[in-house]
């Protein structure tokens, strides 16, 4: 496993230097964050993040992410204007040394949260989701209260300016059922592996979360089955899968280390996040630190499943918790994660030695 960690850029509170001093940290997750979705990338951005990222002495290797346009997912005519796009950014960043993508295929939203600071019994604060909220509320209204929430820091894919354009959005996923996002889903996987493949670029979905339907909103990337289902969408091994605890996890009756050992799946893993959260009740559950006791998954048994099957990518903790008095983007605080990747180091050098 490769460790690493996401940096929003240069306006991330969280410094390269920073991350550095993590024990075993070798990579950074970032993107070009100031082009619009659907839109090329310069080549002096990325050259710019690589410069930074290396001299910083760490490896530039994953982009998270290059995102998808509405159009792709909605099938429109437009769409392929946008596969040409996004193609040539896989060339870009490819040229730059990158190796691997992460990516969504969620319509109109990417991650959905009721409270970006929901207090938890050690005075720590983390993320959570109330389904008995969402259920109640239509997509406006739950924009409202993120903007409310956020304290200054915006969440992926409810960007302030998104709001007028996401009842429109709406509108035109009326019609789009899981199957046809599917088939549209392929339509885009045709259109870029032939470029993933020449510039050797794996393509990693990331699962939904949650890993379940949205205000209506169809949602194919929540299950083994749908995981199986884009494997077989296109057969390149570059059609791969990010694998996330916390998103995929968020419905329990996905049996996490059961899917990383499933090989059609295992084989396509070609990044990792780990994060643990817990269900209070049927409706809620909120984040938790990385620690199995802590919450629903046991992270022993995940990891163990990922170097069973052979896992050697990049792997990252994902959303920890707002402790110490931190004031960060929500989920992305730097102490939280870090003990994340404390804990990460133990679990894998012991389950290593272990299984000589
Ligand atoms: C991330 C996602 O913060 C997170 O949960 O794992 O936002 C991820 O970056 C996107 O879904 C990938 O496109
Ligand atoms: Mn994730």
């Amino acid at each position: 496993m490769k460790l690493s960690f996401r940096w929003y850029g240069e306006d991330d509170k969280v410094t390269l230097e920073q991350i550095r001093q993590i024990p075993g940290m070798q990579a950074i997750v970032t993107a070009v964050y100031d082009v619009p979705v659907g839109e090329v990338w310069s080549r002096e951005s990325i050259a710019k993040l690589k410069k930074l990222t290396e001299d910083a002495g760490l490896a530039f290797e994953v982009i998270e992410s290059i995102p998808v346009h509405e159009d792709i997912k909605l099938g429109k005519p437009t769409r392929d204007r946008y596969i040409d796009n996004y193609c040539e950014n896989i060339r870009r960043v490819a040229e730059a040394g990158i190796k691997c993508v992460c990516y969504n295929f969620m319509p109109v939203f990417d991650w959905t949260r009721t409270d970006l600071a929901m207090p938890l019994e050690d005075g720590s604060t983390a993320l959570a989701y109330d389904s008995s909220i969402i259920d109640g509320i239509d997509a406006s209204e739950m924009f409202d209260r993120i903007e409310k929430a956020s304290g200054g820091f915006v969440m992926p894919g409810w960007e302030p300016n998104r709001k007028a354009e996401i009842m429109e959005l709406f509108e035109k996923y009326k019609d789009v059922t899981a199957d046809k996002l599917r088939e549209n889903f392929k339509y885009f996987l045709d259109g870029i592996m032939p470029v993933c493949e020449k510039y050797q670029i794996k393509m990693a979905v990331h699962p939904d979360d949650p890993a379940w339907d949205v205000f209506g909103l169809p949602r194919i990337v929540t299950c083994e089955e749908d995981l199986l289902k884009i494997a077989s969408l296109n057969d390149s091994i570059y059609n791969g899968f990010t694998f996330c605890t916390g998103s995929l996890g968020s419905n329990l009756n996905n049996d996490l280390p059961k899917i990383i050992r499933n090989p059609k799946i295992a084989e396509r893993i070609h990044f990792a996040h780990i994060r643990n959260i817990k269900y209070e009740n049927d409706d809620l559950f909120h984040e938790v630190s990385h620690l199995s006791s802590d919450g629903n998954f046991d992270m022993y048994e995940i990891i163990k499943a990922l170097i069973e099957m052979g896992f050697d990518g990049v792997i990252r903790p994902d959303h920890g918790r707002m402790i110490w008095d931190e004031q960060a983007r929500p989920g992305y605080g730097l102490y939280d994660r870090a003990l994340g990747v404390a804990y990460l180091n133990g679990l894998w050098e012991a389950i290593k030695k272990n299984s000589k």
